[in-house]
């Protein structure tokens, strides 16, 4: 039994989530209700028993095209609007349940992502995006700055500068370049969308979900580490892992040669 939603569709199938946003006529933009929903429902999910992971896609020709506009109507004259408000009190909780997920949260995005929309999809581990998806970072445009954790995200993944190229001069992408300069993991044929989220899920609801978490929190923590530092996170993390049903189960599939059958235990 899943709670109802009214801006995203949420469904949970073998232990893998899957939230699917769904505004299509605007693009999927973000709302305060939508924001809110996508929030609920990682809540949602966090709190299943055995989930496994997290799925993350777009109806429609768009994935996400960052605040919906429509919603900042002009104020009366001399008043202006406090951004950070909303930022605070939406983007901030939806971002922190994003990171701190007990399970891997893959994005799967299936058209153009934009301010907002593209440092939402910046936001989840693994990214996958057709190949008419673009990025466009879209801020500059209306004279903002990156927000919902962008300007954080951009410079690790591709470097400063390419980043600065792309926030200050606001470039589109499209999903092959996006790829090919380690923004996102991969760019599949738009034919293959669906067959990608349930290859995916499908990999997901059999995976070692406690490896695949530490090995995220390993690589996480890698960029304010030093060598031997991480070197002790491993070790502590592997000793860990080391007491595992799915080690055990790895192992012993291993000396069957035979595949596991992880339980994410
Ligand atoms: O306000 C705050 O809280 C501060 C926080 C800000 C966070 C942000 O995300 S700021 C950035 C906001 N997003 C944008 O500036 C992107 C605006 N959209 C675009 O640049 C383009 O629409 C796209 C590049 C995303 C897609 O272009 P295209 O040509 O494929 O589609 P389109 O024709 O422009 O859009 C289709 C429809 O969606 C259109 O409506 P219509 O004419 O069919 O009735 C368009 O107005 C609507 N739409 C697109 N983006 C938004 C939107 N409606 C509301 N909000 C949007 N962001």
């Amino acid at each position: 039994m899943t709670t109802h939603y009214e801006q995203i569709v949420f469904s949970l199938v073998d232990g893998v989530a899957r939230i699917t946003l769904n505004r299509p006529e605007r693009l999927n933009s973000f709302t305060d209700v939508m924001r809110g929903e996508i929030t609920r429902a990682l809540d949602e999910a966090h709190d299943t028993p055995g989930l496994r992971g997290v799925v993350i896609t777009g109806a429609g020709r768009g994935f996400c095209a960052g605040q919906d506009l429509a919603d900042r109507k002009p104020l009366p004259a001399g008043q202006r609007r406090d951004l950070s408000e909303g930022l605070m009190t939406g983007y901030r909780p939806l971002l922190e349940r994003l990171r701190s997920m007990p399970v891997p949260v893959v994005c799967v995005v299936n058209g153009v992502a934009a301010g907002a929309g593209m440092s939402f999809v910046l936001a989840c581990d693994v990214v996958f995006a057709v190949e008419s998806a673009k990025f466009v970072p879209a801020f500059n445009k209306i004279g903002l700055v990156p927000d919902m954790g962008g300007s954080w995200f951009l410079p690790r993944l591709v470097g400063e500068g390419r980043a600065m190229g792309m926030a200050l001069f606001g470039e589109t992408l499209t999903a092959r370049q996006a790829a090919d300069c380690g923004l996102i993991w991969r760019c599949v044929p738009d034919a293959d969308l669906d067959k990608t989220l349930d290859e995916v899920s499908a990999t997901l609801a059999q995976a070692p979900t406690k490896a695949l978490v530490a090995t995220r929190q390993a690589l996480r923590a890698s960029a304010d580490n030093t060598l031997m530092q991480q070197f002790d996170l491993e070790a502590e993390l592997q000793r860990a892992m080391g007491y595992t049903e799915d080690y055990l189960e790895g192992m012993t599939a291993f000396a069957e040669k035979r595949p596991p059958r992880f339980m994410g235990e």
